[in-house]
């Protein structure tokens, strides 16, 4: 750090934690993945500079950054530096460096089939990753000057108690990734209580884009929906197709993330649209786009991928993707957003599925790799 930074640095920690917040300086963990790239956008266009923790990677993992990070010379107002939610030192060094005034905790091994392959590394990253942060916060003197967001899961409900789920109904997680996310949760809590810190958890139901990772079923969906219309593809394989979830779209959620962050109290709130449906619907619609009829696996008609002569498409089910214990329902009540946040999503389902599907379409023109 240079003699001058040092100065600012100190001048910084001498103001007021109502001055101190004014400067409007964001932290995001997980910058790179879908909500990462949207809550950017959304915080530099409310005027914050945005710094990211990113992870090494050995192939490029800022794709969905790539439109803010090309103007990184005329517009340093994103910033990206290297880290890790295992790494303590790192975190406390990033923290001291940034000194923000609001801390986004997104980053996390975010896939549930995936945590019961990787339930230790998923622990320590969704789980133990939060306690780091918070930590860290603390070790750097801060614990009144940050605001700090954790990015809290349905999954926590896991097996059905009540519906519709809201921020009184009992947890009963079914993952390794809800177990991790369960501790991150109570230890924003104990924080807050503990420490007094300005900490907030979002219980945010599932919510997709374009932008969403690949390997999650939507994504997986609007793709193959898009490679089968340009005849690039036969048929599609998914696992468990009754599942039901309350699916909304990330823009909306962003904002709520930020609402959370600008109340006079710390609270935990849940977002959702307050709408449930299957994964067998979200097929429906998604091939209904490109007016394709499809056969689910099961159902008697002599086809194998895509029949030539109706052009019908057969829908696979293979036990491979199925967890070893399922999350069935869920279904949010996002009425204390609406009530204390003003929060309202803006996108319905059919809307998602169609701007999900169309956009897949265009990049599987273009050949992109995202
Ligand atoms: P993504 O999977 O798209 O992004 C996850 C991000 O976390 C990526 O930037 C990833 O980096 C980063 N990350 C992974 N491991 C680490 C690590 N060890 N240290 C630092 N960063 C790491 O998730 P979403 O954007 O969809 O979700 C954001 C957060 O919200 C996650 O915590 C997720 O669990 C939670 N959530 C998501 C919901 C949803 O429906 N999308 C609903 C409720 C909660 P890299 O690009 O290098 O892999
Ligand atoms: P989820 O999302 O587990 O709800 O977690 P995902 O899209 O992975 O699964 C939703 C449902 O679809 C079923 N399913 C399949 N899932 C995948 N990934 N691939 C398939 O082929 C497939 N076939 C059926 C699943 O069994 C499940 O029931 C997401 C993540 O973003 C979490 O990080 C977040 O916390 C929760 O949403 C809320």
């Amino acid at each position: 750090m240079s003699i001058a930074s040092q100065h600012n640095t100190l001048e910084i920690l001498a103001l007021s934690p109502e001055e101190y917040r004014k400067r409007k300086v964001a932290l995001i963990t997980g910058i790179t993945g879908q909500d990462g790239s949207y809550l950017t956008e959304f915080l530099l266009d409310k005027g914050y500079s945005v710094h990211g923790i990113i992870r090494r990677s050995s192939s490029f993992n800022t794709g969905r950054l790539e439109h803010l990070y090309k103007d990184q010379h005329e517009r340093p107002k994103m910033l990206l530096h290297y880290g890790d939610l295992t790494d303590s030192t790192n975190l406390v060094h990033v923290i001291s460096q940034v000194l923000p005034t609001e801390i986004y905790n997104l980053g996390a091994q975010s896939h549930v089939k995936v945590s019961f392959d990787m339930a230790e590394y998923t622990g320590d990253v969704d789980g133990l990753g939060t306690l780091r942060l918070l930590d860290a916060i603390r070790t750097c003197g801060l614990t009144k000057h940050i605001r700090f967001y954790q990015a809290s899961t349905s999954e926590l409900y896991g097996k059905v108690v009540e519906t519709p789920q809201s921020e009184t109904t009992p947890f009963y997680p079914r993952s390794p990734y809800g177990v991790a996310k369960l501790y991150a949760y109570w230890i924003v809590v104990n924080y807050r209580e503990a420490y007094d810190m300005y900490a907030c958890n979002g219980v945010l139901f599932n919510h997709e884009s374009p932008r969403r990772g690949r390997t999650f079923v939507t994504r997986k969906i609007s793709r193959a929906v898009a490679d089968i219309h340009l005849n690039k593809q036969e048929c599609l394989w998914l696992g468990n197709i009754d599942s039901k979830r309350d699916w909304g779209h990330a823009r909306d959620y962003i904002e709520g993330m930020w609402l959370m962050l600008q109340q006079d109290t710390p609270d935990d709130y849940v977002l959702a649209t307050g709408e449930t449906h299957s994964v067998r619907e979200f097929v429906e619609k998604a091939f209904a786009v490109v007016n394709i009829t499809i056969v689910w696996e099961g159902e008697g008609e002599n086809i194998v991928g895509r029949d030539a002569a109706t052009g019908k498409v057969r829908v696979h089910v293979d036990p491979k993707y199925f967890r070893p214990t399922e999350v069935d329902l869920l279904l949010g009540n996002p009425t204390k957003a609406q009530k204390i946040l003003g929060w309202k999503r803006k996108v319905d389902f059919d809307s998602l599925v169609r701007e999900m599907v169309l956009a897949d379409i265009e990049g599987s023109k273009l050949n992109h790799d995202n």
